[in-house]
């Protein structure tokens, strides 16, 4: 007699136990076979939230993780401790919602094009939502978010989670999708996750009045069903996210706008930063491609490997 396979997705993991969601809709708890800790890349987390995995039930009734089924994507942020260690925030997405403030904290365009490179390297698909845009006095540096991601083709929403302002738009783009939600710490997440799912109480809390800065209050992952279908995976604010093994010669194609104009660059190899008749600089210099971008563009470009996992 054959042992039957099970198949399970991560719902959350705490350290060593993790909560999964079998095929038949039960929600469990499970620990990790030790041996899966060398799978794949060099993580402090060997399985996150929301990857697909197969477990078998012990002799003491007990489940066990015993493999990873291969991800399709993944996002990634530096581990704070172990410097050339990873952390994988969640797997599997089908798309992600970037969190960002024009205040409280602010969310600088240098972040957001980070997140967007990331995920454009991993083919998730990301829309840019703008909340607090009940703060006063935010007015211009919304317009300016705005302006900037909507010219390159990026969906942006404007939310205000405080007031309810346009949560049903993110309702719409939930349904049915496995979505992340990502973003520093304090913009919001778990409010707008309650504002869509209001059952759930997640927990939120003010940002330090001091340091404008949020007080990471969601510490782990988390993926939620929704009940109009699909899942959101809830996450702790970040500094950064990681983009991992990324060619510098290839950093220009998870620019979109960027991509676009590469074939007119007169040198196939263009670097897009020296050389003469370059399709992209012209592109900035006549105002087709933002000056924010191309300068997230060089700072990325120049900086250190072993440091661009943050
Ligand atoms: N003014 C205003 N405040 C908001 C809005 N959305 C959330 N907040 C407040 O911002 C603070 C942080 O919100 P959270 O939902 O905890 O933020 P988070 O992104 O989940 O933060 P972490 O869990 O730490 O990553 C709370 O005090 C919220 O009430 C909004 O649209 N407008
Ligand atoms: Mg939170
Ligand atoms: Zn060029």
């Amino acid at each position: 007699m054959s042992e039957k396979i099970n198949i399970a997705i991560i719902i959350k993991s705490t350290g060593k136990n993790y909560r999964i969601l079998t095929e038949d809709g039960e929600y469990l708890d499970a620990t990790l076979k030790g041996k899966m800790r060398t799978h794949g890349l060099r993580t402090t987390n060997p399985v996150a939230v929301g990857d697909k995995v197969k477990y078998s039930i012990q002799e003491d009734g007990k489940l066990m993780i015993t493999d990873l089924i291969p991800r399709k994507n993944h996002i990634i942020r530096k581990s704070i401790n172990l410097s050339k260690e990873t952390h994988i925030v969640a797997a599997n997405v089908d798309q992600a919602l970037l969190i960002v403030t024009p205040d409280k904290p602010p969310t600088s365009f240098g972040f957001i094009d980070r997140f967007l490179v990331a995920a454009e390297s991993y083919n998730i698909p990301t829309t840019i939502v703008i909340n607090k845009i009940d703060l006063p006095g935010t007015e211009e540096r919304i317009a300016d978010l705005m302006m900037t991601y909507e010219m390159i083709g990026y969906p942006v929403i404007l939310t205000s989670a405080l007031k309810d302002k346009n949560t049903d738009k993110i309702k719409d783009l939930l349904k049915d999708k496995v979505t992340v939600l990502a973003g520093h710490s304090g913009v919001g997440k778990s409010s707008l996750i309650n504002k869509i799912e209001p059952d759930l109480f997640l927990k939120t809390s003010e940002i330090s009045a001091y340091h404008q800065k949020g007080k990471h209050t969601t510490t782990f992952a988390e993926m939620f069903p929704l009940s109009m279908g699909g899942f959101i995976i809830d996450t702790p604010g970040i500094k950064g996210y990681g983009i991992i093994g990324l060619d510098k010669n290839e950093l220009a194609l998870y620019f979109p706008e960027m991509a676009d104009k590469l074939p007119e660059c007169k040198f196939y190899n263009c670097t897009h930063i020296n050389e003469p008749k370059c399709a992209v600089k012209k592109a900035i210099e006549e105002g087709e491609i933002p000056e924010s971008r191309y300068k997230s563009y060089l700072n990325i470009f120049n900086e250190d490997q072993d440091k661009s996992y943050r």
